[in-house]
């Protein structure tokens, strides 16, 4: 399993680790060196909307999304628009980002020399925090649910009414309105020795008016976490029946006055590069992050690896 758009935080984040923001709340101090000279800070954008854009080069939707980005910057710069990008990549990937800016007019910063640690743990790339004129966080994880990065269009609907002043058009508070969904029987297997990865199951429900959809989860014991669905696959290359391969999901739709069971066999959460074995009994800590209802903490058990 390759790593996508979810990663963890960098250690540098992860010693940071601040209560996730929410959207309608005061942005936190931040202060970003910027490459080639000078800085951002909390201070030095006030009057003007800006989108902190959360990336790595090895990320196959951020590649995509620069050059909207670039469009976007270009277009309406001069209408208080600022976006900086903020290089998560290893030091040794480092070089390949630079490359990649180069082609780019906004600036950019390296992750690990910037302050953002306010903004909590950047569950998964390409990222962005939009921020209005008055520092006032209006979206807290914004990104794509699919490979191709934002669209254009996207990206305008998001930015422009914060740009006009205008604050109903795409105002993400609206949607803050509905329902949390409800979380049931979410448990952890054990693992296995030497096992690396470990496996969340849970049954959402949803008792809202409106969809909402899963788009992620993190927790401090994985370095990231994907949704998974297991598929089995067909006869036809001859391999035999029983074989099953598991397809990295970006969104997952729990229905109004509906539910979903993530469960063996379907979706689940993969826990990915585990800190430690998970061992039956334990609790850990997993964090849902939802496209409306935002962020739900739960703690989770650990169920022995052999149902008893
Ligand atoms: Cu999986």
């Amino acid at each position: 399993m390759k790593k996508q758009w979810i990663i963890g935080a960098s250690l540098l984040l992860a010693s940071l680790m601040a209560q996730a923001l929410e959207i309608g709340d005061k942005a936190p101090d931040y202060r970003i060196p910027l490459e080639g000279g000078g800085e951002m800070t909390a201070h030095s954008q006030q009057d003007r909307v800006t989108l902190l854009h959360f990336w790595a080069s090895w990320c196959v939707p951020c590649r995509e999304e620069m050059p909207r980005l670039d469009t976007l910057y270009r277009r309406y710069h001069e209408q208080g628009l600022d976006i900086v990008a903020i290089d998560m990549d290893n030091p040794h990937d480092l070089p390949d980002a630079r490359i990649m800016m180069e082609h780019h007019h906004f600036p950019w910063s390296v992750g690990s020399r910037a302050d953002v640690g306010g903004f909590g743990r950047i569950w998964r790339l390409p990222m962005s925090v939009l921020i209005d004129r008055h520092g006032i966080v209006r979206q807290n994880a914004l990104a794509a649910d699919n490979d191709q990065g934002l669209s254009e269009a996207e990206l305008e609907r998001q930015v422009l009414p914060w740009l006009k002043g205008d604050h109903h058009g795409a105002n993400p508070t609206e949607a803050k309105k509905t329902m949390t969904p409800l979380v049931l029987h979410a448990y952890a297997r054990a693992t296995a020795p030497g096992q690396s990865v470990g496996v969340v199951y849970l049954t959402l429900r949803n008792e809202g008016d409106s969809d909402d959809a899963l788009e992620g989860a993190d927790s401090p014991v994985a370095d990231h976490i994907m949704l998974h669905q297991t598929m089995a696959m067909g006869d036809m290359s001859g391999m035999g029946s029983g074989m099953s391969h598991m397809q990295h999901e970006y969104h997952l739709v729990i229905p109004a006055h509906g539910q979903v069971e993530l469960k063996p066999g379907g979706h689940h959460l993969m826990l990915e590069d585990l800190e430690k074995p998970l061992v039956a009994g334990q609790v850990i800590p997993l964090d849902l992050h939802f496209q409306h209802a935002g962020k739900v903490h739960l703690e989770v058990e650990v169920t022995p690896l052999v149902p008893q």
